[in-house]
């Protein structure tokens, strides 16, 4: 089994812009509450709380200044602050992982592990691919787009967060569980040759061969950061998420994705994001986000 960093830095991010809708900036307090802090360290890990970044709610008031990209500044600054945090807790030897909030925070932890790991694969877990654009998004909600700005495409301003040069290689990126695509992340996806496990592929081939392939892929980079949507996560066994799709990884199967990737030894830094405890059935997201990160970290049956 491989070795394994001991220290964990927790970083909440109470983000809720990028996702346009209240309650999931409650995130990171839902998922503490499901007993993350006992999870890691009764698996032996030292847990140091950075507590939750500050997210300003007067952005909220400037909701209907009609911008394409919605609560663009605030996001931006929330990123960067984000970004700098990551970078700077992995320095001191921790391993960063990230408790949101909606996904647009994954340019934030991206970013910041990049400032490490120049050549850093990307798990990215979730029913959609959130690789749009400014030009291609449909909602102008900047959860969409994540993926995309990792990759070095979208607005100049989230691409600039963390270093323009600092991006994502195409080629060490992989998606799995995706069932909702927009036409213009297809085309974005495909130019790009991003190896995307849909839910196809994991009915068809199963779980453990989508990982194996997967893992085989992202061997191949400096360490991997995974980027954990809930929605990804079928909505039956997490509900509590602002854009649920049907048909999703089951419970088993995401557990079992997580002790593979475990299990790879690759794993450098992680983010559990998207849990909104307010659409939630008493805290069961959290409570499924926690075991996730208990078999991410090592947890065993036996
Ligand atoms: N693809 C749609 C859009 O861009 C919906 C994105 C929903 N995003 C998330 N993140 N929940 O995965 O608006
Ligand atoms: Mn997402
Ligand atoms: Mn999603
Ligand atoms: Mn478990």
């Amino acid at each position: 089994r491989p070795e394994r960093n001991r220290n964990i830095s927790l970083i909440g991010v109470p983000i809720d812009l990028g996702a346009d809708r209240r309650g999931v900036d409650m995130g990171p307090d839902a998922i503490r509450s499901a007993g993350v802090l006992h999870k890691l360290e009764q698996l032996g890990y030292v847990v140091h709380d950075q507590g939750n970044l500050t997210v300003s709610r007067k952005a909220l008031e400037q909701a209907a200044t009609g911008e394409k990209l919605k609560y663009l500044a605030e996001t931006i600054t929330v990123n960067a602050k984000l970004a700098k945090m990551t970078a700077d807790e992995m320095g001191r030897g921790r391993f960063p992982l990230a408790l949101g909030g909606d996904h647009s925070m994954a340019i934030g932890t991206v970013k910041g592990v990049l400032h490490h790991i120049d050549r850093l694969g990307l798990l990215w877990f979730d029913a959609h691919c959130d690789a749009n654009t400014a030009e291609t998004t449909p909602s102008g909600n900047i959860h969409g787009m994540p993926l995309a700005v990792c990759l070095g495409y979208g607005h100049e301003l989230l691409t600039g967060i963390g270093g323009r040069k600092r991006k994502i290689r195409p080629e060490n990126v992989v998606i799995i569980g995706a069932r909702s695509v927009d036409p213009g992340e297809r085309s974005l996806l495909k130019e790009l040759g991003i190896r995307v496990f849909t839910m196809h592929d994991i009915d068809r081939r199963g779980m453990e061969r989508v990982m194996e392939e997967a893992l085989e892929r992202l061997a191949k980079s400096d360490g991997v950061h995974l980027s954990f949507d809930v929605d990804g996560m079928d909505p039956n066994d997490a509900p509590g998420v602002g854009t649920p799709v049907m048909g999703g990884v089951t419970y088993r199967e995401s557990h079992l994705a997580m002790e593979l990737l475990s299990d790879s030894g690759l794993l450098v830094s992680a983010e559990f994001v998207e849990i909104n405890p307010v659409l939630d059935d008493r805290n069961k997201t959290a409570k499924a986000a926690v075991e996730m990160i208990g078999s991410v970290f090592g947890e065993q049956i036996m």
